[in-house]
């Protein structure tokens, strides 16, 4: 009983400056204004003296009489720099009065799950190790591009709605935590910006980029025939007139030698290729360029057979699959088959939907579906790589 009062009491006589002053119980910071000379001098000499951080301004240099000074104290000096003010007759009051108790509020609930706790990952503070990403050593990683072919627009569209979907749902859907905390995912939602903005201005079925070359009134290098994986053989055309033109030589465009060059020096760290096209549904892998099979086709057409799978299951919808010169037709320079070569073991061509009711002219409110049964499979198909690629 009588301790319990000596505690009430404690508590209530720990009047500011007053006869009782009792020690306080955090570091403070105080918010001194002093009107003279004199005082600017007696504040700066209390941070020579004492434990203190200054806040505002952010330089002793910049203290000057009639401001506002910011300043944070230890826990041993605040009773006494009080003191030492008030017996001076400089005006101060307290800013924080527990600042332990404020520090602990901004580090608390790190671990603990973040569906449960308070607010959500973004509207609390993190760690570095929680914005930089866990684990140890470089992640293995993907990359993927979109809009190789100007007119093919649900690919773009693709590329855009999977990154949203990425930042939107690493909270709830634990497929998308598993890649982004294993996976270094590098997108390029646009490949061909000429071409793509020449589509939108003048030509809805244009599908090469807009490069101009001496020799020729026509225009236009196809990205996907420019890649050196035997360039210009049956299956591309060395006519500047026509669609599948495989331009003057092996990456000659400067879309192809920027993405090339940048899977060359991230080529031991990047397991696995995705290059995004419409239309006519299929998942296709090298290679394209030769009926020979690549060196591991068992691997490549079994992730395949997975993720159409995985799509017919939860889409319902069908996607045929298999290496592009058996599966399609037989043609050079593709971004794919240069990838694998490169030394990237799983590399995969989509072809979005649908199978020609719109073809390149896919309405607006089937992006949707088409971008999540996608999705299904690339889910598919990153989870394995995360396991089994070396
Ligand atoms: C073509 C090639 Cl050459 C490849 N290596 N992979 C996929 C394709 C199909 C796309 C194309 O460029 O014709 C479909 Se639009
Ligand atoms: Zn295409
Ligand atoms: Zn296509």
């Amino acid at each position: 009983m009588e301790f319990y009062f000596q505690i009430v009491l404690l508590a209530f006589l720990c009047f500011e400056n007053g006869i009782f002053t009792t020690t306080s119980r955090s570091d403070q910071v105080l918010s001194i204004i002093p009107e003279t000379e004199a005082d600017v001098e007696i504040v700066k000499n209390l941070a020579r003296e004492n434990q203190t951080a200054l806040w505002h301004p952010d330089s002793f240099h910049h203290i000057k009489p009639h401001t506002d000074v910011h300043m944070y104290f230890n826990i041993s000096s605040v009773e006494s720099v009080k003191a030492l003010l008030s017996t001076n007759g400089i005006k101060h009051s307290v800013l924080v009065e527990d600042v332990q108790e404020l520090i602990e509020v901004q580090t608390k609930n790190i671990s603990t799950d973040p569906r449960s706790s308070t607010g959500s990952f973004y509207e609390q503070y993190h760690p570095l190790e929680e914005l930089s990403g866990k684990g140890t050593g470089p992640k293995k990683a993907m990359w993927m591009d979109c809009g190789i072919h100007a007119r093919e627009w649900i690919s773009p569209a693709f590329c855009i709605w999977f990154i949203q979907y990425h930042l939107q749902f690493y909270e709830l859907n634990p497929s998308v935590a598993n890649t982004l905390d294993n996976m270094d995912i590098y997108v390029l939602p646009v490949m061909n910006p000429d071409g793509y903005s020449f589509t939108w201005n003048e030509d809805r079925m244009w599908r090469k980029n807009r490069a101009k070359y001496d020799g020729t009134f026509c225009i236009g290098t196809d990205l996907n025939r420019n890649f050196d994986a035997n360039w210009c053989t049956e299956g591309a055309s060395a006519n500047p007139c026509d669609s599948t033109h495989c331009g003057p030589f092996p990456e000659s465009e400067l879309e192809t030698k920027a993405v090339a060059q940048f899977l060359r020096r991230n080529k031991h760290t990047i397991k696995l290729y995705i290059s995004i096209h419409s239309y006519s549904q299929m998942l296709l892998f090298p290679y394209s360029y030769t009926m020979n099979k690549a060196e591991n086709h068992e691997k490549l057409n079994y992730v395949a057979y997975l993720a159409t799978t995985q799509m017919r299951r939860h889409h319902k919808t069908n996607f045929v699959y298999g290496p592009g010169a058996k599966t399609i037709y037989l043609a050079p320079g593709g971004s794919d088959d240069w990838a694998y070569d490169l030394g990237i073991p799983y590399s995969y061509t989509f072809e979005l939907r649908d199978k020609g009711r719109y073809g390149f002219l896919l309405p607006p409110s089937m992006i949707k579906p088409a971008c999540l049964e996608v999705l299904t499979a690339i889910q598919t198909i990153t989870s394995y790589v995360i396991d089994n690629a070396k």
